[in-house]
C-alpha cells in the first residue's frame, strides 16, 4: 500500500516525510472485507509539539509573508494535482473508508473545487474603514490566527480537508490535521500533493495518530491558536473544554438529525429521490444526512409506499460503482447501528433492501431499513445513528411539523417541501437548522454554501467565504493624525 509512492506509517512534520518518535503503528483495516490495509503511523504528543513547533516556524517565515496572491495560486495548483491524481485518490477513499466508487470520485472533484474556491477567495477578504472622530482613520485587518489545528473524522477525509484546512490556509495560516485513524490514506496524500504544489514546508503538517493521543494533544496544545473540529458530540466537548483553558476559539461541526418536511401540496417525484439518497449516501454516515422525513397526511400513505420501493432496491456491499450502499466504515460502527436498529423493534418496519450476495464476510455491512409512524421522541427520532436508517413521521399541519423538526437538540440542516412560497418563507426563518434547502436537499454539497450548526450540532461556520472569517482575526486599527 503505497499512495503516491508514499509510506503510510510516516507524518508530514515540516515538509518532510518522518516516522512518529514513537515508532508504534496502527493497523488500518479495509470496511469492506476486515482485511488489513496497512499500518499507519502512532502519531503521539511528541509528534503534535514537532507539527505544531514546524507550522509555527512557517509562520515565521515564508509562508507567513506570503500575499494572499502568492497563497492563491499555491491552492489552485494542488486542486489541478488533486484532479491529476483522481482514479487514485478515489480507489483510495472508496477502500479506506468503504464508499462506493462513484461516491469517492465525487469527493475527489469536491476537495478539487474547495482548492478552486479558497485559491479564488484568498484575495477578496477585505477589511473596512470604520467613521470615527474627527481627526482619525479607522480601518480593520484580517489576519491569520497563527496555528490552525484540525481534527477530522472519517466519513468525507477529502471533503473535510477541503473545507477546514483549504479556507485557513487560503488566510495564511499553518494547519497541523490530525485525521481519523479509521481513514487517513487521503490525507496523506493531499500532503504530498501540497507539497508538490509548493506549499512551504510547516504551512501544513499530518499526524496520524489515535484521537484520545494524538487528537486530544493536539486540543490542548499551547501553541495552537484556533481549533476546527468535526465530529462526535462526545469529543466536541471534550476540545472545547480543552480549548477553554488555552482561550482559543473552536470550530464545532457535531452531526444532526435532520428533517424534510413534506407537504400534500408537494411535487412529490421530485422529492422522493432527495428524501431517500439523503438518508442513504456514505451508508448515512452523513454529518447532513436527513434521517427523519417528516409528511403531511394527504400525501401520507403514497410516500412511504414509494419509499418503501425504493429501500426494497438498495443493495448494500463492497464499495464498488454497482452498488448503492457500501459498508460501514468499521466494525464498531456496524455495533452501533445495530444497536439502533434493535431498539427500532417496536416501530413498523416499512422496508429493508440486502445485501449483495457476494459481499465478503467481514465487511461491515448493515441493510438500508426504513420505519414509519414512528412517534418523535422515539430514540430513532431524536439520537443521532449514522447508518442507512431512517424514521418517517406523519404530521398534520404547518405548526405541528414545525415543533417536530425543531423537536430534537440537534439543528444542522433542514428542507421543506411544499409549492406555498409563503410557507417556505415561514419555516426558512422558523427552522431551527444552519441550512434550509427549499424543494431541495443538498446533504453537505455546494463548497459555496456556509454550513454549520446550533445546539448539538456545534457553533461555527465553514465551507463558503464564510469560513475565511472564522479562519481569521479581525484587528481594528485606528490613526490619530489631526
Ligand atoms: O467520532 P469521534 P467516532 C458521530 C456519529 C458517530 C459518532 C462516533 O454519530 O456514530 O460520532 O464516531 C478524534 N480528543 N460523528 O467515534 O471519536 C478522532 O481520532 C481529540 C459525526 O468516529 O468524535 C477523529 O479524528 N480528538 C461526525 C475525530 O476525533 C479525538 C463525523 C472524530 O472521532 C478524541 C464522525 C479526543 N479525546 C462521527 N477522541 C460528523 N459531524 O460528521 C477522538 N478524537
Amino acid at each position: 500500500m503505497t499512495p503516491l509512492g508514499l509510506d503510510p506509517a510516516k507524518c508530514f512534520i515540516g515538509g518532510a516525510w518522518v516516522p512518529p518518535t514513537s515508532g508504534q503503528v496502527l493497523p488500518l483495516l479495509n470496511p469492506s472485507d476486515g482485511s488489513p490495509l496497512c499500518d499507519i503511523a502512532a502519531g503521539a504528543g511528541e509528534d503534535i509539539d514537532r507539527a505544531v513547533g514546524a507550522a509555527n516556524d512557517a509562520m515565521q517565515g515564508d509562508w507567513g509573508r506570503s500575499t494572499a496572491v502568492e497563497r492563491g495560486r499555491i491552492l489552485y495548483r494542488i486542486g489541478q494535482l488533486v484532479l491529476e491524481k483522481i482514479d487514485e485518490l478515489a480507489v483510495l477513499e472508496a477502500l479506506d473508508v468503504g464508499k462506493p466508487l462513484t461516491q469517492a470520485r465525487a469527493d475527489v472533484i469536491a476537495l478539487a473545487r474547495y482548492m478552486e474556491f479558497y485559491a479564488g477567495a484568498a484575495d477578496k477578504v477585505h477589511g473596512q474603514t470604520i467613521p470615527y472622530l474627527d481627526g482619525y482613520t479607522v480601518y480593520s485587518l484580517r489576519q491569520p490566527h497563527g496555528v490552525t489545528g484540525h481534527i477530522i473524522p472519517w466519513n468525507y477525509p477529502m471533503q473535510i480537508i477541503g473545507r477546514s484546512v483549504g479556507a485557513a490556509l487560503a488566510m495564511g495560516n499553518a494547519a497541523v490535521l490530525k485525521p481519523a485513524e479509521e481513514a487517513c490514506l487521503t490525507a496523506l496524500c493531499f500532503a504530498e500533493l501540497a507539497l508538490r504544489a509548493g506549499l512551504p514546508p510547516g504551512a501544513l503538517n499530518v499526524v496520524p495518530g489515535l484521537g484520545a493521543v494524538a487528537g486530544a494533544a493536539l486540543s490542548a496544545h499551547p501553541g495552537v491558536d484556533h481549533i476546527s473540529f468535526t465530529g462526535s458530540v462526545a469529543v466536541g466537548k471534550l476540545i472545547q473544554k480543552a480549548a477553554a483553558d488555552n482561550i482559543v476559539p473552536v470550530t464545532l461541526e457535531l452531526g444532526g438529525k435532520s428533517p424534510q418536511l413534506v407537504f400534500d401540496d408537494a411535487d412529490i417525484d421530485a422529492a422522493l429521490p432527495f428524501l431517500v439518497n439523503a438518508g442513504i449516501q456514505n451508508a448515512g454516515q452523513t454529518c447532513s444526512a436527513s434521517s427523519r422525513i417528516l409528511v403531511q397526511r394527504g400525501v401520507y400513505d403514497r410516500v412511504v409506499t414509494e419509499m418503501a420501493a425504493r429501500y426494497a432496491a438498495l443493495r448494500a456491499g463492497p464499495a464498488r460503482a454497482d452498488l448503492e450502499v457500501g459498508p460501514l466504515v468499521s466494525s464498531r460502527q456496524k455495533s452501533v447501528v445495530e444497536g439502533f436498529l434493535a431498539q427500532g423493534s417496536d416501530l413498523k418496519q416499512v422496508a429493508q433492501g440486502t445485501i449483495a450476495e457476494d459481499a465478503p464476510s467481514g465487511g461491515a455491512y448493515v441493510p438500508p431499513t426504513l420505519f414509519a409512524d414512528v412517534p418523535p421522541d422515539h430514540t430513532l427520532a431524536q439520537e443521532e445513528v449514522f447508518g442507512p436508517l431512517q424514521v418517517i413521521i406523519p404530521f398534520e399541519d404547518e405548526a405541528e411539523a414545525l415543533q417536530i423538526a425543531n423537536g430534537t437538540p440537534f439543528g444542522l440542516v433542514a428542507s421543506v417541501w411544499t409549492a406555498n412560497g409563503a410557507r417556505q418563507m415561514r419555516l426558512a426563518k422558523a427552522l431551527r437548522a444552519g441550512q434550509v434547502f427549499l424543494n431541495n436537499y443538498g446533504a453537505g454539497g455546494g463548497v459555496e454554501l456556509p454550513f454549520g450548526g446550533s445546539g448539538l450540532s456545534g457553533h461555527g461556520r465553514e465551507k463558503g467565504f464564510e469560513a475565511l472569517y472564522g479562519f481569521s482575526a479581525l484587528k481594528t486599527v485606528a490613526a490619530l493624525h489631526g
